[in-house]
């Protein structure tokens, strides 16, 4: 039996999961006596030191772990759970961690996008029994902005590089962490999980041994769903927003089979996107948090979920917060939340009144999980003009002019599904969302999406120039040759597609084989 530490912030659901599916069962830390009585004990960390650590205290969970930790049992911190064994961090100066190991936490300090988010490799530094059956060349998935620095080099078990070395995990006898999450990192991640579990005494080395690892670029599925018209939760895909074919929800399969599918064939995360979210209330929405929960129990990648992460009130009058949404999701097995039309509302009201509420969802929902829990999506629409003074937005001067020949455009963005267009362009909105925490922005593009004609490169480009988060590129790919495009002609982390998965008219694997045959670096 596993004994897992829960303090209750983001998605312990996937560790469950992933351990649940490797056969073993998984006994949830209730009060102290479960930590000192403990056999194996699993310490996933999720969101901020500072929340993290003021709940171990609060739970009095403090002294047990350190009483755990001196008897050398096994233990895996993942994450947090890593962070949380050295004696302070940058991102809460003022609380010590549990100061087991010599050494402290640090922001990462590179001119590369922060949060470090996706597939890294590991070097690895010293053998281990949780390297059984790996290869070394497989990589893991990280999702982080501080790393540690060790008093001490004979605990780095592994290091990774993201703009200079950083350590990956640690070993001190049977203590082990690592800062990348097993349970999102596929068949990689459970054979760790797996040797972690079975104990087995010998402490192996992988075979392919790198001295240099690479972030690679993410190919990522995305699952529109909505109820069709008899009620049923499908995903369906539109053409510039509009699902409806002869009057009726396109319907292009099942939103937990689809999941599975991309999972298995590679895809490096999957994004769910309640459609019709600004119009239902999601605590409500239960076959929505039912398709989440079912889909984390067999796929072990990063799962988003967006579509009406906001403020409500319900029919009784009770407010509920987008903080209580989220953490439904959360909950549920969701890794980070997508905000797309109240981020826009919120952008709004910072722009007016010149400063954050404190209080929006973008800033609440990042202050408890972490700004790498909460991305921005946009849903762009170009808006031709004459002149770069036209008006007061962020304009661009465009190779593919306006059909009056106007050399210049601008990004106007929408809300409920590109219902509504704002007086915001979409850099602007990129910019206020990231100062408020948003750690990852999903930029869509309504003149391409589900077109075949590939990503707006002039878009991405603005919108990557503008901000330091990792973003997304999002609609239009068509072929092969266009994920290639999108990772050569602009700085973006990871590409997004929809139609072409579900259609089966390109599989996942050929995107990377190519990708791979020109050398852009993605996970295989
Ligand atoms: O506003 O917070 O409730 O969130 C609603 C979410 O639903 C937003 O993220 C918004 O992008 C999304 N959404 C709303 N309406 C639609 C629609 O299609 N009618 N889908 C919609 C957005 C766009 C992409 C699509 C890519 C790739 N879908 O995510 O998957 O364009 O497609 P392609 O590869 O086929 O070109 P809120």
């Amino acid at each position: 039996m596993i004994t897992l530490l829960d303090y209750g912030a983001g998605n312990v659901r996937s560790v469950i999961n992933a351990i649940e599916s490797l056969g073993e069962t998984v006994k949830i830390v209730k009060d102290a006596e479960d930590i000192l009585s403990a056999e194996k004990l699993v310490f996933p960390g999720v969101g901020a030191f500072g929340s993290m650590i003021h709940s171990l205290h609060e739970n009095k969970f403090v002294e047990p772990l350190k009483a755990y930790l001196g008897s050398n049992r096994p233990f895996l911190g993942i994450c947090l759970g890593l962070q949380a064994l050295f004696e302070h961090s940058e991102e809460a100066p003022h609380l010590g961690g549990l100061g087991l190991l010599a050494g402290s936490v640090k922001r990462f300090d590179t001119g590369l996008s922060v949060p470090h988010i996706g597939w890294n490799g590991l070097n690895v530094k010293q053998p281990s029994r949780i390297f059984g059956g790996l290869n070394g060349d497989e990589k893991f998935y990280f999702v982080h902005s501080y790393h540690v620095e060790v008093a001490d080099p004979a605990v780095v078990m592994t290091t990774t590089d993201y703009g200079y070395e950083f350590v990956s995990s640690i070993q001190s006898g049977n203590i082990m962490a690592t800062q990348f999450h097993p349970e999102k990192s596929g068949r990689a991640g459970l054979r760790l999980l797996e040797n972690f579990i079975a104990a087995a005494d010998e402490a192996v080395r992988p075979i392919r041994l790198s001295d240099r690892t690479m972030l690679a670029k993410r190919i990522l599925a995305c699952l529109d769903v909505r109820a069709n018209d008899r009620g049923d939760l499908v995903v369906t895909k539109g053409d510039q927003y509009d699902v409806r074919e002869n009057g009726a929800v396109r319907n292009l399969g099942l939103p937990v089979e689809l999941a599975r599918r991309y999972y298995q064939e590679g895809a490096d995360e999957i994004t769910f996107l309640n459609i019709t979210g600004f119009r239902d209330f999601p605590l409500e929405d239960l076959p929505m948090l039912e398709v989440l929960k079912q889909t984390s129990q067999h796929v072990f990648v990063p799962l988003t979920i967006g579509g009406g992460i906001r403020d409500y009130k319900d029919k009784d009058g009770r407010t509920y917060s987008a903080l209580e949404v989220a953490a439904e999701y959360f909950r549920s097995g969701a890794d980070k939340v997508s905000i797309g039309s109240d981020a826009v509302l919120i952008a709004e009201a910072y722009l007016a009144d010149g400063r954050p509420s404190g209080r929006s969802s973008i800033e609440e929902i990042s202050r408890v999980y972490g700004n790498q829990a909460v991305v921005v999506s946009i849903d762009p629409r170009r808006v031709y003009v004459d002149s770069p003074q036209a008006i007061g937005h962020q304009v661009i001067e465009t190779a593919l002019v306006g059909p009056a020949g106007e050399k210049y455009c601008w990004y106007q963005c929408t809300i409920q599904g590109g219902r509504q267009g704002c007086e915001l362009d979409a850099i602007t909105l990129a910019q206020v969302c990231e100062k408020l925490g948003a750690g990852e922005i999903l930029l869509n593009c309504i003149d391409r999406d589900g077109t075949n004609l590939g990503f707006d490169i002039e878009l991405i480009n603005a919108v990557t120039a503008a901000v330091s988060i990792p973003v997304i590129a999002s609609s239009g790919a068509g072929r092969v040759e266009h994920f290639q495009e999108v990772f050569t002609a602009t700085e973006a982390e990871s590409a997004l597609a929809a139609g072409i998965f579900h259609r089966r008219e390109i599989p996942i694997e050929d995107v990377k084989n190519y990708l791979a045959e020109h050398q852009v670096e993605v996970r295989r």
